[in-house]
């Protein structure tokens, strides 16, 4: 889509349905003579003009305000014309057939009013807004969370990114970089000083320094990409502890069927539910035991796919029958299993459901982590809770949040992608190395200065400079059409 970019575009630029307003936008290099010709004259900058929109015969579709933005001070850079007219569906799109046609019409000297008008793509606009340097990437992906956000924490962290608060502290990176940067390549012009011109520039303070405020940047990039993304929990245990009972009650909803037949649930039940704005998709799945049943086996084995793609797994337990020697025992098998298949890394929380049948010294006693999965973040402390009663929901969810990774609702966060923390996870990698090349005796500066190039690429593709037309079709097709 990167190819066609110098071509006036169009779009219907609120969303579907019905409104009080809808607004059909232009974008192009040279829009005073199509606006002339389709309004009939010629409109102040930036100053809105009640007007007839005319079809091709002269005879009106709707009257509404149109504003003319010359660039570069407009949205996208270039020159944009909006159209406000009435919130309906057809309005729109005979206005918007109107403005196609209108770009057709032949002038004096016979050539097309705006010739090359076609409708924008999803996120078209944004994108000529980033080509023209109205922001950059990080900004243009913060115009899209805005939209998307489902939380007054996430939209309030986007608009923070769209204002440049996360493009500055990578500037800020990018920059400490740029010096030390200038410093060792300079050095590579004068060898036979080499060492004692970076020790005296202090490039190794420097680098320290750098490193450090990396880190500081990172912590709050991945606390941005949480808001954003959240992360999947999957609720897996032995048939009957009570998953669906615990899904409903962390949504609030009688989502998925409750019974008190073992092997109800049979496909995943999927809802994402909000803790602190951080959005968490949870996961219902099959009972996990050996089973006859076909379609059951194959909700077992669905069941086990979910847990293996899982960033936390609630391992649910039913106190009602710890007595029960077999039941305990087809529990450690599960533990047993999870501990083969899952990588260290992913918590698992042991919960203890049904507290509402047991007696609190009971609970207590019973509540052992499961030997298998000994050691695993999230096991520290089980917790005890009954998807009945609501008793200890809320030890759930902050354990959850706290598995999580998530700090707190700190004030000033900004929105980020999983694309800005891999980025700089791989800016980490290469100061590390670099590091590394400085303090050995006679550092091989060549490598060093290799380094810290690639490092400064990986910021770069944060805010854009020299990032791939392959990863700008990926973001920008994502966004809606008129935006
Ligand atoms: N007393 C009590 N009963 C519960 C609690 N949670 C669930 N139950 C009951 O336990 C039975 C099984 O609950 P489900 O939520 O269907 O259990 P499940 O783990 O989804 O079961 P499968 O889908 O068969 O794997 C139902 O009769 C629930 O009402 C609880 O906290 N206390
Ligand atoms: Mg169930």
């Amino acid at each position: 889509m990167l190819a066609r970019h110098n071509d006036p575009i169009v779009a219907i630029a609120t969303a579907p349905g019905r409104g009080a307003v809808g607004i059909v936008r232009v974008s192009g290099k040279q829009l005073a003579g199509f606006v002339r010709h389709l309004l009939g004259k010629d409109l102040k900058p930036r100053e809105a003009t009640y007007l007839p929109f005319r079809d091709s015969k002269g005879a009106p579709i709707d009257h509404g305000l149109a504003i003319y933005f010359p660039g570069p001070n407009s949205y996208t850079g270039e020159d944009v014309l909006e159209l406000q007219a009435h919130g309906g569906p057809v309005v729109l799109q005979l206005l918007l057939a109107r403005c196609l046609e209108a770009a057709q019409a032949r002038t004096q000297a016979d050539a097309p009013v705006l010739p090359g008008l076609r409708l924008a793509e999803p996120g078209e606009f944004t994108q000529r807004a980033f080509m023209n340097d109205k922001i950059d990437l990080a900004q243009a992906e913060a115009i899209a969370d805005l939209i998307d956000a489902s939380t007054e924490a996430a939209a309030r962290s986007a608009s923070r990114s769209l204002s440049g608060e996360f493009s500055r502290e990578i500037g800020e990176l990018r920059d400490a970089l740029v010096h030390l940067r200038m410093l060792v390549e300079a050095t590579l012009d004068f060898p036979e000083e080499e060492i004692d011109f970076l020790q005296k520039a202090d490039a190794y303070g420097q680098l320290d320094s750098l490193r450090d405020q990396l880190g500081l940047v990172l912590a709050r990039t991945q606390q941005g990409a949480l808001l954003r993304e959240g992360i999947k929990v999957v609720i897996a245990g032995q048939p009957n502890a009570g998953k669906s009972s615990l899904l409903n009650a962390l949504a609030g909803a009688e989502l998925a069927i409750v019974t008190p037949i073992a092997g109800t649930t049979r496909d995943k039940v999927q809802q994402t539910i909000q803790i602190a704005g951080v959005p968490l998709h949870v996961i219902d799945t099959a009972g996990l035991r050996d089973s006859d049943d076909e379609v059951e086996r194959i909700g077992i084995a669905r069941a086990w796919e979910e847990i293996a793609a899982a960033d936390a797994v609630l391992f649910l337990h039913d106190l009602s029958r710890m007595h029960d020697a077999d039941y305990v025992a087809a529990d450690l098998d599960i533990a047993q299993t999870l501990a083969d298949r899952i990588a260290p890394s992913i918590p698992v929380i042991d919960l203890w459901n049904k507290a509402d049948l047991a007696a609190p010294g009971v609970i207590a006693a019973q509540m052992q982590p499961l030997a298998p999965l000994a050691g695993r973040k999230g096991t520290e402390a089980p917790l005890s809770l009954s998807a009945r009663t609501g008793e200890g929901l809320d030890a759930v969810r902050q354990r959850l949040l706290q598995v999580a990774g998530w700090q707190s609702a700190a004030e000033g966060l900004y929105i980020a992608r999983a694309r800005h923390v891999e980025a700089l996870q791989a800016v980490g990698v290469h100061l590390e190395e670099a590091h590394a090349q400085l303090n050995v005796p006679g550092p091989a500066l060549d490598i060093l200065a290799e380094e810290l190039r690639l490092a400064q690429t990986a910021l770069n593709s944060i805010t854009g400079e020299f990032t791939s037309d392959d990863l700008l079709g990926v973001i920008f097709s994502s966004f809606c059409i008129g935006k």
